[in-house]
């Protein structure tokens, strides 16, 4: 059955870190004046949504994902007053906004967590999950994402508080209803005010299993399979639904770690009784080594053609998948999956291509538009990121070298997409007048946004032609998606087809030429149009460059309308 029109799926988002976006005071931190100075410039681009990660009162244990108080503004960024302002300003540009909404946890220094640690009496005490001690230790052997134990011991009521993350962001407990109603009341206030939805922060932990069981293996331990997807999840999110969101036109996306193609069938139904789109990560762990995350290795590409084909057949015409290659919790896409030297405006080119090409909402993270790379932080002094820290003072407390985990944090770590938006080749790139928060990329004089702007062979140039596209031609939106040459080892090829319409895309993942046997019966029909490349290509007639045998110089990206 066709895909039903929605203008979520029309829209490509654009995800403002605010920290690190533009700073208008020169206190070194990004605030909301300074995105206000930047719309025009996201306005030229072309996105539709713009999805501000979180901007409440925080006192930034984990740069605003630990909230204490979700009705107001983080001082660093400005006041309710400005926020209303960015609102009006993105509306005016005919843009939408989308707010970051972190409920599985709180701040510890919300007033509901002050309460609640105050008393076992408290009315505030099953807002949060305390449980004794086994034995003078921890209720369970479940580590926290960000190392060392979920629990933290409290001295008050000689109890123990679940943290799936750091100890300054206890769960939520959703299994009370009061926690559930102040969490729709909160999204009622802010949808009234006027937002076009919400990002869901790992939005499918909310539900525990019962009785919280201790993991196989020693303390501690992964514990996913206990707090991902767990038993009320559904009922928890089409209760939202129901009261919250089915009351207006909005988008909701949920990131959710740990969920396969199957379940987010479920939560991001076509019939809309949950969320619009879940967040994923599968191919956000291709790179893993053995020892996970920390132990970086190579995306091979037939895996990632696996992973995402089968996404995009799991979820055709059944729900609705989002496509990033980057946020602010990964590396940079073009060191990642491209070519950071030699080839990174070839290359980060050919991964917008895929992104933009794919089926599914695309999300361009600040600076990706630019092709910002990895930054080169000479020691974990010049980090700010408390994941890599934690990692950091595990690995040589456990005594791990030094060296090792610094180039793994130089791979992975989360700052590596913090850095300031590079703005222009003035001091600290006319991100602030001031002392950054975070350093800047050195990078910054050659790569900025003022000389991506002024020059039309940019990448932010290409991302503009991409999105323009999008608009233009309905199949990039809702066609289907079929896999060529699956076992190619470096071109990444489909065919996309709505109706009479088909888009064959072709990608070259690697820094070689590789010579890629045309699709020919596809071709045999008649005549295409070059849509896009990221190199010249052919003369004359717009099907050339489609001979029997193509050549796709490093990174080359094309993409054919045939019709
Ligand atoms: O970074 C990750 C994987 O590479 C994830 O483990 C990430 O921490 C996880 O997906 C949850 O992310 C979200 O919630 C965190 C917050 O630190 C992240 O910034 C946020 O995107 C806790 O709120
Ligand atoms: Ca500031």
């Amino acid at each position: 059955k066709p895909t039903a029109r929605s203008w979520w799926k029309e829209s490509v988002v654009y995800q403002i870190y605010p920290r690190s976006f533009m700073d208008s005071n020169g206190d070194g931190i990004g605030d909301l004046q300074g995105i206000i100075s930047k719309l025009d410039y996201l306005k030229e681009l072309g996105v539709d949504v713009i999805w501000l990660s979180p901007v409440y009162k925080s006192p930034n244990d984990d740069n605003g994902y630990d909230i204490s108080d979700y009705r107001d503004i983080m001082d660093d960024f400005g006041t309710m007053s400005d926020w209303d302002q960015l609102l009006g300003e993105v509306h005016q540009r005919g843009m939408k906004l989308i707010m970051d909404l972190v409920v599985n946890h709180s701040s510890d220094e919300h007033p509901w967590f002050l309460e609640s640690r105050s008393s076992k009496d408290s009315e505030y005490r099953d807002y949060y999950i305390w449980r004794p001690g086994q034995e003078g230790r921890e209720p369970n052997n479940w580590t926290s994402f960000f190392r060392g134990p979920a629990w933290e011991y409290d001295e008050a009521t000689d109890e123990y508080y679940l943290h799936l993350f750091t100890r300054k962001q206890p769960d939520l407990n959703w299994e009370n209803p009061k926690v559930r109603e102040e969490v729709y009341e909160m999204m009622t206030w802010w949808l009234d005010k006027g937002i076009d939805g919400f990002r869901m922060d790992v939005i499918n932990l909310i539900s525990k299993v019962d009785g919280l069981p201790s993991a196989g293996g020693e303390r501690y331990a992964w514990g996913g399979e206990y707090f991902m997807n767990g038993p009320r999840i559904h009922e928890y999110l089409r209760e939202m639904n129901e009261q919250v969101l089915s009351r207006y036109d909005i988008m909701t996306v949920g990131e959710m770690p740990g969920v396969s193609p199957e379940e987010a069938v479920q939560y991001a139904n076509a019939e809309g009784t949950e969320l619009n789109m879940v967040f994923q990560f599968e191919h956000m762990e291709l790179d893993n080594g053995r020892g996970g995350k920390w132990d970086p290795g190579q995306v091979n590409l037939r895996e990632l053609k696996r992973s995402i084909s089968n996404w995009q057949t799991g979820l055709e015409g059944k729900a609705w998948n989002s496509l990033y290659l980057n946020n602010h919790d990964q590396p940079r896409m073009v060191s990642r999956f491209g070519d950071d030297r030699k080839y990174r405006v070839e290359s980060a080119k050919m991964l917008a291509t895929f992104l933009h090409t794919l089926q599914g909402t695309p999300y361009i993270y600040q600076g990706e538009e630019i092709g910002m790379t990895n930054m080169p932080f000479a020691t974990i002094e010049d980090c700010r990121d408390i994941e890599s820290h934690n990692v950091y003072r595990e690995h040589v407390e456990g005594g791990g070298s030094a060296d090792e985990i610094m180039n793994a944090i130089r791979a992975k770590g989360r700052d590596n997409a913090r850095t300031p938006m590079q703005w222009n080749a003035d001091e600290n790139a006319g991100f602030t007048t001031g002392e950054p928060w975070l350093l800047v990329n050195p990078n910054y004089k050659e790569i900025n946004a003022e000389a991506a702007v002024s020059d039309p062979n940019s990448v932010y140039h290409y991302y503009r032609k991409l999105i323009a596209l999008r608009k233009a031609h309905p199949v990039i939106v809702y066609g289907s998606y079929e896999l060529l040459a699956e076992e190619d080892e470096n071109v990444f090829a489909y065919v996309r087809t709505l109706g009479e319409d088909k888009l064959l895309v072709m990608l070259n993942f690697s820094n070689d030429t590789q010579s890629f046997a045309s699709p020919y019966p596809l071709l045999a029909s008649g005549h295409g149009d070059l849509l896009i490349a990221n190199y010249a290509v052919g003369e004359g007639g717009a099907t050339s460059g489609l001979e029997a045998d193509i050549q796709l110089r490093p990174y080359e990206a094309r993409v054919y309308l045939l019709q």
